[in-house]
């Protein structure tokens, strides 16, 4: 692996287009602790218009990225899941209708802050600059993969761009984030953050409260967004908490407490954004919920025709998609060509494809990568055990 060294800010200039200083004002956030965590921030309405002043802080440029982002996002997962269904990738996880969350989020980044993701954040990833190659090939976990097949699909990392491994064990995200956050804080990092996510059901572990609590009394310079999808594989939400919102929790911990419409991708910018500026100029840790909409399986090992409404899932799938309300708001005022949306989709899909290709192409990684990266040099034993490994017959690793 790359050098085992503390990873350092790189790349630190705020891209103009994502971090111009907001224009916008909107009444909710000058509204009580109580009510910021009882309503739902929204500014792009479900039929895709619109109120000029809610809309004075985004541009062309800015909404093209946005819609980049997400359109990657469908557009990639589709792929992934047909390969999964065809035998070639052997798990997958979408975020199709949380693309919105995803993207919004990920553009209140900047390059030198800390991602540590949950389950569906990958596009967080994507849109910070990890490649279409290196995704796909953590997803078949071959030579190509920079983290040698050590993990499942769906679990990527991006060195480079801060963006930490998801740990597969609901919740510890959390702690991770505000552990990096404080890190941060003591080590006396100036102007950035770590953005920590979550869904729905780790609201109800633990180590949510352990780091929700540590996260208020540090003043830990994090964003903490729960995207609340509804569900936690078959667990409704109403069997999640007896909580008015998730987004109320946070309060008991003295946390700043927003909640917005997640499948609003303008709505989602501007709550990331605030949370984000206030955390860089040392005001300390947010709590977001954005709602949302988990409209695929919990991933493709689940079935959920078997535990819920899908006329339900049917209403969030045609009214209240993310990516249509976005792409309708942008090509009411030009800022996407008719037509453009669908080529850019055959473009990105295209894309996809080439490198689909060329990383199925790699055969596994090689079998000496087995004892690599666990001392700085192998110990005899690791090098008997894989001298024995190569003597085994038929080992089909072994090239
Ligand atoms: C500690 C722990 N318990 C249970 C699981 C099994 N599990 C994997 S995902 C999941 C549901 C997560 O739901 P949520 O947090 O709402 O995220 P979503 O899948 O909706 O994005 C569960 C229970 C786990 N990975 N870790
Ligand atoms: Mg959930």
């Amino acid at each position: 692996m790359a050098e085992p060294s503390v990873e350092t800010a790189t790349g630190s200039t705020p891209d103009p287009v994502l971090h111009a200083p907001r224009r916008g004002s909107f009444v909710y956030f000058d509204l009580d602790e109580d009510a910021k965590a009882r309503s739902l921030f929204q500014i792009l309405r479900e039929d895709g218009t619109a109120d000029d002043a809610g809309v004075a802080g985004f541009d062309r440029a800015l909404t093209r990225r946005l819609h980049e982002g997400m359109l990657t996002i469908r557009v990639t997962d589709a792929r992934m899941m047909a390969l999964q269904r065809q035998g070639r990738i052997g798990f997958y996880g979408e975020a199709l209708g949380q693309e919105a969350a995803v993207v919004g989020s990920a553009a209140a980044s900047r390059p030198d802050d800390w991602i540590v993701p949950a389950l569906r954040e990958a596009g967080v990833g994507l849109f910070r600059g990890m490649t279409l190659e290196s995704y796909i090939a953590q997803i078949f976990g071959n030579a190509l993969d920079p983290t040698k097949g050590r993990q499942m699909p769906c679990h990527p990392i991006d060195r480079a761009n801060h963006y930490v491994v998801m740990s597969s064990c609901i919740a510890t995200q959390i702690p991770h984030a505000v552990g990096v956050a404080m890190a941060m804080k003591a080590l006396g990092d100036r102007d950035r953050c770590a953005f920590g996510y979550m869904g729905d059901g780790a609201t109800s572990e633990g180590d949510f409260h352990v780091a929700m609590n540590f996260a208020g009394v540090f003043h830990a310079p994090v964003v903490l967004i729960c995207q609340n999808n509804q569900w936690a594989i078959s667990t409704p939400g109403v069997h999640q908490t007896a909580a008015e919102t998730i987004a109320l929790k946070g309060l008991g911990y003295g946390l700043e407490s927003l909640r917005a419409d997640g499948n609003d991708v303008l709505a989602v910018y501007e709550v990331c954004r605030y949370a984000a500026d206030k955390a860089r100029r040392g005001g300390g840790a947010t709590f977001i919920e954005l709602l949302t909409y988990r409209v695929s399986a919990h991933s493709s090992s689940d079935d959920p025709t078997r535990y819920r409404d899908e006329a339900v899932t049917e209403v969030w799938r045609r009214q209240r998609d993310p990516l249509h309300r976005l792409r309708v708001f942008m090509e009411a005022r030009g800022w996407l060509e008719p037509g453009e949306h669908d080529a850019l989709a055959a473009a990105l899909e295209a894309r996809v494809r080439d490198v689909i290709a060329t990383v199925e192409a790699a055969g596994p990684p090689a079998v000496d990568t087995l004892i690599e990266d666990v001392y700085e040099q192998p110990t005899w034993r690791q090098r008997e055990q894989l001298a024995a490994l190569r003597a085994a017959d038929g080992d089909p690793h072994d090239h």
